[in-house]
This record gives C-alpha cells, structure tokens and sequence, in this order.
C-alpha cells in the first residue's frame, strides 16, 4: 500500500511540475487562462483545421506562467498564413516604453518602429502602469509553408537590441530555435474560438496557438533587473507591415472593429485591460447572444431580453450587457457594423453572425 501512495504522489507532482512542451498546443502547466477573448475576429475565421496553412486569425486566450529560468506565453487561436503577424509586448521589469519610441531596432523591415512614434508625438500606447520591455513577433506564410519570429529589447531610452530569431515550420519539429534561447512554436489547427465579425465573441476552449519561451536573462541586459517574478502581457494580430491593427487584442476590447493604424492606438481609451498578467484568473466569458445583431430594427433589444442576458439595461433599447450596440440605436435602417452607411459589410456581418441565438 505504501508503494502504491508513493506513486501516486510522484504522478500527481510530474503533473503540476512539467514544465511546458514547446509545440503550440496548450499545457497543463499553464493552469487556467490568465484572459479569453470576448470579441469576434475582424481579420477571418480560420476554418481549415491544418497545423501549418490558416485562413484567418484570432486570439481566443491568453495564458503566461515563469518557471525553469523562462517566461513561457501561450496565446490560443490562428495566425494567417499570409504573414499576418502577432505582435507581443511584455512588461517585466522597472522602465520601458508606455508609448513605442521611434528609435527601437530596426527589424522586421523596420516593422516595430512602424507601430511607434513618427515623431509627430503620436505611437502605440499601452494601459496606464504598462511599459513595455520587450518585443517579440511571429508570422507564417510561403508556398512552403514558414514560420519566422523577430525581437528587441524596449529600454526606456530606446536604441536596444534587436534581431532576426530565425526559421520555423509548425508543431513540435518545426520550434524555431534563437542563438539567445528564445523559442517560438506555432500550431494553426484551431477551427474553434471567435468566429468573424466585430461583435462579441468567446474565444473559450481553443487550445492550440502560439507558445513562446522567453529566457528571463534577456530582460537583464543593462544588470537592473533583478529577479523576474511577475509579468503583464500585451498581445495582438496585426498585418504584414505592422500597420493595420485587427480588433483580435488580448485582453479583449469588449467588441468592435479593427484598430487599423497601430500608431494612433491608445489602450487607455479602450475600457479593461488591453493586456494580462502571470496570475490572473480570467472572468467569465460575456453572453455571445448579448451582441448578436440578427435585430437590424433594434425592436427587440427589450428590457425583458437584455435582463435575461444578464445586462443592464440603458432604458433606451440601444444597449446591453455591458456591450457595444449591435447596431445604431436610432434609427438602425440595416447599419449593423454602425460605420454610418449601409453597405455590403453589414450583410457580412449578419452573415458572420449567423447561427447566433437572438
Ligand atoms: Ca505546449
Ligand atoms: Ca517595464
Ligand atoms: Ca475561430
Ligand atoms: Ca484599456
């Protein structure tokens, strides 16, 4: 009988101590995820189900934990085989950038600097207490498929150090590898998570992605760091040139659409937390019903209907639970991504939103 507590007790402690496998899948390492995403993708739903080839892109949650000398970050979802790209910043230790300078490295295809100032005092901004240290990228594409990661240091006074990652394929034998002990992995079967459109969406469940090994010494490259114990985390889908944001941001944005141009983006404008951090419990995920616009005319949005939600009602019909309204309160008259006009980008979005429960 002892022998048998013994095993027991040595399975039960290799679970809660193995480490992450770099491979792009979900481990159990990682816990519970520290956020989930609650908007839909505006940059496509990937539906083909492969490791490697994906059709759109989406965060569906985020998850970080320190251990072994490493932060480890897995970011559930797709990451479009058209070198779409996921920009990471993480704050780690004291200093850095609360707006990206534009003296960071030039890598990418000077990619990282095309987020930050222009010199014109504008640059991506992040919430209020979050300085970023650290950047890293990941993108996939090519007729034989690829996958390729970049990143740099983001001390507070600009000019750190960058570089070129290297050369990856998809799961476990296709990590790349960084001479600094960075390891990216990447696995796009997720058909699952958000699906297209700019309302609110819930990203629960999905568990394959992006994981990333971050070696803690990398952030020690001045001797002030100290010992990394804790770390926040911003993440977000944007295109081949940096330069148009997509609405997939994690923690999430609440629903809405595309951010575009990520030099004009200011998180501090955009209510939550538009990062995580190592630790968090992520809440519940919203009501998908509770933004589903089938209601073009918005005679439905009751308070009967928006109380069952478990909203609060505004006493006007135009919003609920908390979330965006589906479409212009008054007069809607078919506006359903409410940009002012009715075009064929609301019937994409009714599309995108079918099989939603009104
Ligand atoms: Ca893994
Ligand atoms: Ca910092
Ligand atoms: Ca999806
Ligand atoms: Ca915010």
């Amino acid at each position: 009988m002892k022998t048998i507590i013994t095993t027991l007790t040595l399975a039960c402690s290799s679970v809660a101590l193995a480490q992450p496998t770099m491979d792009g899948t979900l481990d159990a390492a990682y816990g519970g995820a520290n956020a989930v995403q609650d908007t839909q993708t505006g940059f496509g739903n990937s539906d083909i189900g492969m490791p490697d080839f994906a059709n759109g892109s989406e965060i569906d949650s985020g998850h970080a934990i320190i251990d072994n000398g490493y932060l480890y970050i897995m970011l559930t979802g797709n990451l479009e085989s058209v070198f779409n790209k996921i920009d990471i910043f993480v704050d780690a230790r004291d200093g850095g950038q609360h707006t990206l300078r534009n003296d960071n490295p030039e890598v990418d295809f000077d990619g990282l600097n095309r987020m930050g100032d222009d010199g014109s005092g504008n640059g991506l901004t992040f919430d209020a207490g979050f300085e970023a240290d650290m950047w890293l990228s990941m993108t996939c594409g090519g007729d034989v498929f690829a996958t390729y990661a970049n990143y740099a240091e983001l001390p507070t006074t600009g000019a750190g150090f960058g570089q070129f990652v290297g050369q990856g394929t998809s799961g476990a034998d296709g990590v790349i590898y960084g001479k600094t002990g960075l390891m990216f992995a990447l696995d796009n079967s997720n058909v699952d998570g958000v699906g297209f459109g700019e309302g609110i969406g819930c990203g629960e469940g999905v568990t394959t992605g992006i994981e990333i090994a971050i070696p803690l010494y990398l952030f020690d490259w001045d001797g002030g760091a100290g010992e990394i114990t804790s770390a926040k985390v911003c993440a977000f889908i944007n295109n081949g040139g940096h330069d148009y944001m997509s609405n997939q941001v994690i923690g999430g944005i609440g629903g809405g659409s595309n951010l575009e141009d990520p030099r004009f983006v200011n998180f501090e404008n955009i209510e939550g937390n538009q990062y995580y951090s190592v630790g968090d419990v992520a809440g519940p995920c919203p009501d998908p019903t509770g933004a589903c616009c089938f209601d073009i005319d918005c005679s439905d949005m009751t308070q009967d209907n928006c109380l069952a939600l478990g909203g609060e009602y505004n006493g006007d019909g135009s919003f609920c639970n908390g979330n965006p309204p589906p479409c212009a309160p008054e007069p809607c008259e078919g506006d359903v991504d409410g940009d002012g006009d009715v075009d064929v980008s609301d019937i994409l979005t009714v599309i995108g939103n079918w099989g939603c429960a009104q």
